[in-house]
């Protein structure tokens, strides 16, 4: 079986929540994020140290929060949660993903820890700042790209849930934060309300967040 690596609140909330909209039975191994053993466990496996993990039957790790979707989107009961193969949508699918990690996740990351890029020696002020604007114009850039006038919602690409959305609902609850979302990205805060109304999502988002 599948081993999802994890803590609550953590980026292994998406990743759970679509394990199960697939119906892809999986464990969990999740610890307290202050909880030094549980990540030199991890680092046994993944020595990025990041969580999602999976660890596959057979002992294969998969890392990496879009690969793991992706990966999911294949999985039987996860073809749905992606646009079918052939169409634009799916385009848009691989383009907003690929979006939201490097332009939303990994800035985050920085935000959260400037010194691992700056040193513990320098003011990390003005990185922060900068990341949180850079950060708050990403999310512009996808209301603006996905909130044209007459586009079918209530998700962000249409009428169906797609991982796309269970992601971006995770990265929305870290930063800015829902209520900045709720008044500068209104297509987005549909789909993000959209999504986190669907049972399983809902049930992983009430033990995370
Ligand atoms: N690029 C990774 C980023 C994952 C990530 O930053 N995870 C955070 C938790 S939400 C983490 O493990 N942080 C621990 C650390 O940075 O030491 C992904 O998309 O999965």
């Amino acid at each position: 079986m599948i081993t999802l690596h994890g803590c609550r609140g953590c980026g292994s909330a998406a990743i759970e929540a679509a394990l199960l909209l697939a119906g892809v039975p999986y464990r969990t191994e999740f610890w307290d994020w202050e909880d030094k053993a549980g990540w030199e466990r991890l680092a046994r496996i993944n020595p990025q140290r990041l969580v999602p993990t999976l660890e596959l039957p057979g002992g294969a790790v998969l890392a990496e929060s879009v690969a793991i979707l992706l990966w999911l989107c294949e999985a039987p009961g996860g073809v749905r949660f992606a646009p079918p193969r052939s169409s634009p949508a799916y385009a848009q699918f691989l383009r907003w993903m690929v979006f939201l990690s490097g332009s939303v996740y990994t800035p985050i990351g920085i935000g959260d820890f400037p010194d691992r890029w700056i040193g513990a020696s320098a003011d990390p002020a003005p990185l922060v700042a900068g990341v949180a604007r850079r950060i708050e114009d990403a999310w512009r850039t996808l209301e603006t790209a996905l909130a044209r006038p007459g586009a079918p919602g209530p998700y962000l690409l249409g009428s169906s849930l797609s991982f796309l959305d269970v992601f971006a609902a995770q990265l929305a609850q870290w930063k800015p934060g829902p209520e900045w979302i709720a008044a500068h990205c209104p297509k987005i805060a549909q789909a993000l309300a959209a999504t986190i109304a669907e049972p399983s999502v809902a049930r992983v988002w009430r033990e995370n967040f």
